[in-house]
């Protein structure tokens, strides 16, 4: 196994935290047992959870105003995974890695999926791309793919889209997540009808060509690129494509792509009452679709989706299987450092959501005492799980404090030794 830090590095962080962890842990695990909660099953849900890095999000992201590039950018995909590894080695909840093609130009798949196993990751799901123009293609979606007006154009996406379950295929990938841009900027430009009529004419035929055992993502957004109408803007559309489509087809759910203040976690608890969650986009939001790192911004919100998966794991939902990644812009900080902290905050609300009393939740439900009912997942929310995910992490062979370690071992400074410096100017995200 290719290890991009060195393990000294991380054990002689580790050993200066070990013995404040283990008191630490002792005394969570006291305070959980009168609670009638076993501190190691809890440990070990956690340490059995992961979420997907996107392979995007390791370069810095920008606005459409700007980019101010980091140090150190990843150049290609190879350098890519490398530095998901790196999140991967100090957290021990990344084990996979959610490719975006053409933004990943992958010339050979088996060097890529070799690197993929030397590094220890695994591929999770292809996101295909057709909001934006590849050089050289001979149609442009300036106004729309999938739904365009024009057949060519329409097949010139679907097409792309069958590519990538090609390339999925090969390095061991099962699903597709297809977002489209496609919209309108004036009223009266498209067809509303139409246009949705033309998405899913094209969505079937990409649907055809999905594998049996593999599944079909739509991820709906409000606005933007198209700031009047988009064609997939919402949970009841991405529903009805789901439904249309087929048993392989799911929804899933960018916690940035909805309107302030809607109640993700309904839409959340709805999608897994009709068995068409297919996963998530995690990231955190104040004004729209920001992109800011998981947890930033409104860890609660976080922790009441977690909430409600915990309560379809517990119940065993039937058909309850999403799939788990983050998507997330960094502008300002080190995107390795903030994809770290951000699948933590993820295990973070896991953990929590499973301190759940359940029966006492169901019991003030019943009995209508919204006051205890609340408090019941506020005690949960407020219990601090860190102990149990930096034991856990530890005992995966992490480190304790992997912000800590990533500082320490000088990762960043060797990556901008040997990468050249990107270049800073207009807006985009990769
Ligand atoms: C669209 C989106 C979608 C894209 C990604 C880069 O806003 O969330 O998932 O593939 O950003
Ligand atoms: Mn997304
Ligand atoms: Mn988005």
């Amino acid at each position: 196994m290719t290890l991009m830090i060195k393990n000294d590095v991380i054990d002689a962080d580790n050993a200066v935290r070990l013995a404040d962890l283990k008191a630490d842990y002792d005394y969570l695990a006291a305070q959980l047992s009168r609670r009638g909660i076993d501190i190691g099953a809890i440990k070990e849900k956690v340490s059995a959870y992961g979420v997907a890095i996107p392979s995007w999000g390791v370069g810095t992201g920008g606005t459409r105003f700007a980019r101010f590039p980091g140090t150190g950018e990843p150049r290609n995909i190879f350098d890519k995974i490398e530095d998901c590894s790196v999140i991967q080695q100090l957290t021990r909840a990344t084990p996979t890695v959610s490719l975006h093609i053409p933004w990943d130009k992958v010339d050979d798949l088996s060097e890529l999926k070799e690197k993929g196993s030397a590094l220890g990751l695994g591929f999770d799901a292809m996101n295909s791309n057709t909001f934006s123009d590849a050089p050289d293609q001979a149609h442009s979606y300036k106004f729309g793919s999938l739904s365009h007006a024009d057949a060519a154009t329409r097949r010139q996406a679907v097409d792309h889209n069958l590519e990538c379950i090609e390339i999925g295929k090969v390095l061991g990938s099962r699903a597709l997540t297809v977002w489209v841009g496609d919209g309108s900027n004036f009223p009266g430009q498209s067809n509303f009808t139409r246009s949705f009529e033309r998405y899913l004419e094209s969505m079937k035929a990409i649907y055809r060509g999905l594998p049996d055992d593999w599944r079909l993502f739509t991820e709906h957004k409000m606005f933007e690129p198209a700031f009047y109408s988009t064609v997939v803007q919402d949970w009841g559309t991405n529903y009805l494509i789901a439904q249309e489509l087929g048993p392989k087809a799911y929804c899933l759910v960018d916690l940035g792509h909805h309107a302030p203040n809607v109640n993700i976690e309904m839409i959340v608890a709805r999608l897994i009452q009709f068995k068409k969650l297919g996963g998530f986009h995690f990231n955190d939001s104040k004004y729209g679709d920001d992109d800011l790192d998981t947890g930033s911004i409104d860890p609660y919100r976080l922790f009441l989706v977690f909430n409600e998966l915990v309560d379809a794991e517990t119940r065993n939902a039937e058909g309850f299987a999403p799939a788990h990644m983050l998507d997330q812009s960094h502008n300002v900080t080190d995107p390795i450092e903030s994809l770290m902290n951000s699948a933590m905050e993820v295990s973070r609300a896991y953990a929590q959501a499973l301190l759940v009393d359940r029966k006492a939740l169901e019991g003030y439900q019943e009995s209508n005492d919204a006051l205890m009912a609340t408090e019941t997942l506020k005690s949960a929310f407020r219990t601090h799980v860190e102990p149990i995910l930096a034991m856990a992490r530890f005992e995966a062979g992490g480190a304790i404090a992997p912000v800590a370690a990533y500082r320490a071992s000088g990762y960043r400074a060797k990556v901008a030794s040997e990468r050249p410096a990107s270049k800073s100017g207009g807006g985009g995200i990769v």
